[in-house]
C-alpha cells in the first residue's frame, strides 16, 4: 500500500507519564479528518515532537512502541531544543515576523542554530522510516528548512509543504538575516502550498528577488528540478460541524445555553490567545458600540473564548494581562444585577461545548489582525443549521478571500467594526439567511477533505513532471554515449553559445572572460583534425577576437552577422547603423529610470542589460521598454529580441540560422553536439538533424533533446571529449 508520512511539529496526540504508565489518545484535527478522506488508499503515518520530556530512556522506548502501533513516529526535543527552536525560531521569529508584528520579531543566531539542528533531527528521523515510492508532506513554519534537507537524502522522494500562516510581502521577509536559507529550504520540496495568492504572490516575489530565480506560471526551475508553487485554501470538514447541533449532547447545551442568556443576543468570539487574532480590538470595539449605542446595554451579551496557548513567551503573558484588564473594565463599567457585558472564558472546551456556542451565536466576531486562514469564521458558518446568524469577517484572515458574504471589516479600524456589530445586530433575518446560504455552498464545497485531495493530486502531478524533466537530463549514460559516438566517429561539428553556456552569467558582461583552461580546451577541441568547434554569440566581434585572439575555435558573432573562419572574419551582409540615433535616445531614458541597468553597444546592434536591477521594476520596465520601441523598431525594419535579462534591437534579418547552416552543410558530419541556454539557441535546435546531440542549459520548455544544470555541466561534458 502507498504511504504518505506526514511531518509536523506536533504529532495528533497527547501523551502523558501517569505513574510511570504511558497514557496517550489521538486528537483527531482537521488535518488528520482531511488526510482520512483521500479516496487512495494510504497508510498514513505522522511524525512530530510528542510534546512531553520523557527523562528516562525506558520511558522514551515506551512511547516509542506504544506510538508506533498507531503509525505515529515521535521525534524527542530537549527542553532546550523546544526553548530556542519552538518558543524562539518558531515564535519569537518567523511567527511574528510573518505576521507582520516587525516590533516583536527577534532576530538571535541561537535561536536559528537551534532551528537548523532541530530540522536536521526531524530529518533524520523520516529518513528513518522513508521508503522511496512514500509521499512526504511536510507542514508550517516550523519545518521550512526540512524539504531541502530532505531532498539532500531522499533526491527522488515526492515532497509536499504547506504553509498554514500568511507569506509576508518582501518587505518583511528582506529583513531576516537567514531569509536564504529558508527559501532554499521549502524549495526542495516538489510542490509549496500556500492558503491564498496573495501568500503565494509574496513568495514568488521573495525567491525571484532573494534567490534571483523567475518563477512562471506557479512554476520555478531551481537547479535542476521543477518546484510547482499553488494556493489550497484550507477548508473544515463541514459536515461534523454541520450536524453537530443534532446530536443529543449539542442539542442539550444548546437548550441550556439558551436559558442563561434568555433573549439577549450573544456576539462569539474563538481564538487562540495570539496577538495576531486581534482580541484586544474587538474588546474596544464593544466597549465603544455600548457607549455609541446604550440601548444595547442589556440586551447583547459578548461570548469570548480565548483559548490557552504559547504562555511561555513573554507577549502572549503581557497579551493574557490586558485582556483580563479590559474585561474586566468594560464588565465594571457597564454590569448590573441582572447583565454581565462579558463573558470571558480563559480555558479551551470540547467540540460539543463549541458547537453549541457557534450554533446560539448571533454575531461571530473574528477579527485577527492577520491569519494565515482563520477556520473559526468557517466552522462558525458551517454549525448554522437554520442560516440564522451573522459573520463579521477581518479582510485580514485569508478566509475573507472566500467569504465575500460576511460584513468585511478592517480591524485597526475600530469605526468600522462598531458599524459591522450595528449591522449584524439589526440585520433582518432574510438577509441574513441570504448570505449563509452562500458562504455554506462555498466552505460545503471547499472542504478539508478536498484540500488533502487537490494538495495531493497536484503533488503526484508535479512529480510525475518532474521525472519527464529527468529523463530529458545528460546522465551518465547519455554522457558516455556522446564521447562513445565522439571518439569512433570522423567528422565532428561543436556548435556552441557563450553567455550562460560556456561561462555562467555574471552582473557584468565585460568581465565574463574565458579562463585559461576553458581557452585550452576549446582550441584542442577545435585543432583535432576532422572536427570544427564553433562559437555562436551575440556579442560584439571585437569583443570575442580579442578574447580567442589565436584560437582554432570558429566563430558566429554578433548573431550571425559576423564570422570567423580559420582566422578570418566576414561580414555576412552590408549593414547601416543610422537607425542606432533614432534608437539610443529611447533606450537611454530607461537606462535613466531604471537603475542598475546600461546599454551595450555592439557593431550592429544593442542590448539594454537589466540583470542588476530590482527584478519588479525590470520586468514593469521590460513591459513599457516593449510597448516603446515596438513601433520605431517596426518603423526602421529592426529587431527586437528578449534573452536572458537582456533586451537587444538589431537590424532586421539576421540571425544565427544562416551561420548554422551554413556549418552543417559545410561536411559530411558524423557527430553534431549543439548546445546552449537561451530562447536564440531555440532555433539552433530546430535546425539540426535528428541524431544530432542537442542540448539546453538549465530547464524548461525546449526543442533540445537533453538538458542540463550548468555552464560547469558543460565544460565537463567538454572535457571528456578532448581527454
Ligand atoms: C493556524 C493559522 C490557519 C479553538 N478553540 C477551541 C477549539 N479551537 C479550534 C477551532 C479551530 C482551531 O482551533 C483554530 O484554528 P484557526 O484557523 O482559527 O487558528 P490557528 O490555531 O491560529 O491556526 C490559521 C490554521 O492554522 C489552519 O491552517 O487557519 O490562520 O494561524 O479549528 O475550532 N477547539 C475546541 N475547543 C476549543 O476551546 N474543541
Amino acid at each position: 500500500m502507498k504511504r504518505i508520512l506526514i511531518v509536523a511539529n506536533r504529532l495528533p496526540v497527547n501523551v502523558k507519564i501517569v505513574n510511570d504508565e504511558i497514557v496517550f489518545h489521538q486528537s483527531a484535527g482537521g488535518l488528520a479528518t482531511g488526510l482520512n478522506s483521500l479516496e487512495v488508499d494510504y497508510e498514513k503515518h505522522w511524525i512530530g515532537w510528542p510534546g512531553i520530556y520523557p527523562e528516562k530512556q525506558e520511558h522514551k522506548e515506551k512511547i516509542q512502541e506504544a506510538l508506533e502501533q498507531t503509525l505515529t513516529h515521535p521525534v524527542f526535543l530537549s527542553e532546550k531544543e523546544v526553548l530556542h527552536y519552538y518558543e524562539g525560531f518558531s515564535n519569537k521569529t518567523i511567527w511574528p515576523l510573518f505576521h507582520y508584528f516587525l516590533e516583536y520579531t527577534q532576530y538571535k543566531r541561537e535561536f536559528w542554530e537551534e532551528y537548523k539542528s532541530v530540522n536536521q533531527a526531524f530529518c533524520e528521523e523520516v529518513v528513518k522510516i522513508a521508503r522511496p515510492d512514500d509521499i512526504i508532506w511536510v507542514h508550517d513554519y516550523h519545518l521550512m528548512l526540512l524539504p531541502q534537507l530532505l531532498r539532500e537524502k531522499l533526491p527522488h522522494t515526492q515532497i509536499g509543504f504547506f504553509l498554514h500562516i500568511p507569506f509576508p510581502s518582501y518587505e518583511l521577509i528582506r529583513t531576516l538575516p537567514w531569509r536564504k536559507q529558508l527559501l532554499e529550504g521549502l524549495l526542495g520540496a516538489d510542490l509549496v502550498g500556500f492558503h491564498t495568492f496573495e501568500y503565494l504572490r509574496h513568495f514568488t516575489s521573495a525567491i525571484s528577488r532573494i534567490l534571483n530565480l523567475e518563477p512562471k506560471l506557479g512554476r520555478v526551475y531551481n537547479e535542476n528540478r521543477i518546484v510547482q508553487l499553488d494556493a489550497f485554501p484550507m477548508g473544515i470538514d463541514y459536515g461534523k460541524f454541520n450536524d453537530a447541533s443534532e446530536q443529543p449532547e449539542v442539542k442539550g447545551l444548546v437548550r441550556s445555553f439558551r436559558e442563561n442568556f434568555g433573549k439577549g443576543k450573544i456576539i462569539l468570539s474563538v481564538d487562540r490567545l495570539d496577538y495576531t487574532k486581534g482580541i484586544l480590538q474587538r474588546l474596544w470595539a464593544f466597549d465603544r458600540l455600548l457607549k455609541e449605542h446604550p440601548s444595547y446595554k442589556g440586551q447583547i451579551s459578548l461570548l469570548l473564548l480565548v483559548v490557552p496557548s504559547r504562555y511561555n513567551v513573554d507577549n502572549y503573558k503581557a497579551l493574557k494581562d490586558e485582556i483580563d484588564k479590559t474585561v474586566g473594565n468594560i464588565n465594571g463599567k457597564y454590569t448590573n444585577l441582572t447583565w454581565t457585558p462579558i463573558y470571558y472564558l480563559y480555558r479551551s472546551v470540547h467540540f460539543e461545548q463549541l458547537a453549541a456556542m457557534y450554533y446560539n451565536a448571533d454575531v461571530a466576531l473574528v477579527t485577527p489582525l492577520r491569519d494565515g486562514m482563520n477556520l473559526v469564521a468557517k466552522e462558525f458558518v458551517a454549525s448554522k443549521k437554520n442560516e440564522k446568524g451573522v459573520l463579521i469577517l477581518s479582510e485580514m484572515a485569508g478566509s475573507a478571500v472566500e467569504l465575500c458574504d460576511a460584513i468585511c471589516i478592517n480591524p485597526n479600524d475600530l469605526d468600522s467594526i462598531v458599524r459591522a456589530l450595528h449591522e449584524a445586530l439589526q440585520m433582518p433575518e432574510e438577509d441574513q439567511k441570504e448570505r449563509m446560504g452562500v458562504m455554506q455552498k462555498i466552505i460545503r464545497k471547499q472542504s478539508i477533505q478536498k484540500w488533502a485531495k487537490d494538495f495531493i493530486a497536484v503533488l503526484e502531478n508535479s512529480y510525475l513532471r518532474q521525472l519527464r524533466n529527468e529523463e530529458k537530463e545528460v546522465c551518465d549514460t547519455v554522457k558516455q554515449k556522446i564521447k562513445d559516438d565522439y571518439k569512433s566517429s570522423q567528422k565532428r561539428l561543436i556548435l556552441l553559445d557563450y553567455d550562460g553556456t560556456l561561462v555562467p552569467y555574471i552582473e557584468s558582461p565585460q568581465k565574463a572572460s574565458p579562463d585559461r583552461d576553458l581557452l585550452q580546451m576549446l582550441n584542442d577541441i577545435g585543432s583535432k583534425a576532422g572536427s570544427s568547434c564553433v562559437i555562436l554569440s551575440g556579442r560584439d566581434r571585437g569583443n570575442l577576437q580579442k578574447w580567442f585572439d589565436g584560437s582554432k575555435v570558429q566563430i558566429v558573432a554578433e548573431y550571425g552577422s559576423w564570422f570567423r573562419e580559420d582566422q578570418q572574419w566576414t561580414q555576412t551582409c552590408e549593414l547601416s547603423d543610422e537607425w542606432k540615433e533614432e534608437i539610443l535616445p529611447y533606450m537611454q531614458e530607461f537606462v535613466d529610470k531604471t537603475p542598475g541597468s546600461f546599454i551595450e553597444e555592439k557593431s550592429h546592434s544593442l542590448g539594454w542589460h537589466y540583470r542588476k536591477s530590482d527584478a519588479w521594476l525590470s520586468n514593469l520596465r521590460v513591459q513599457e521598454f516593449m510597448n516603446a520601441l515596438i513601433y520605431p523598431c517596426t518603423k526602421l525594419n529592426l529587431e527586437i529580441i528578449e534573452g536572458n535579462k537582456i533586451i537587444e534591437i538589431r537590424v532586421g534579418g539576421i540571425s544565427k540560422d544562416e551561420a548554422i547552416e551554413k556549418w552543417l552543410h559545410k561536411d559530411n558530419w558524423d557527430f553534431i553536439m549543439a548546445i546552449g541556454d537561451d530562447q536564440t539557441d531555440e532555433d539552433m535546435f530546430k535546425l539540426l538533424p535528428e541524431k544530432a546531440y542537442s542540448i539546453k542549459v538549465g530547464f524548461g520548455a525546449t526543442n533540445a533533446r537533453y538538458n542540463l544544470s550548468s555552464s560547469q555541466e558543460v565544460r565537463e561534458i567538454l572535457q571528456q571529449l578532448h581527454e
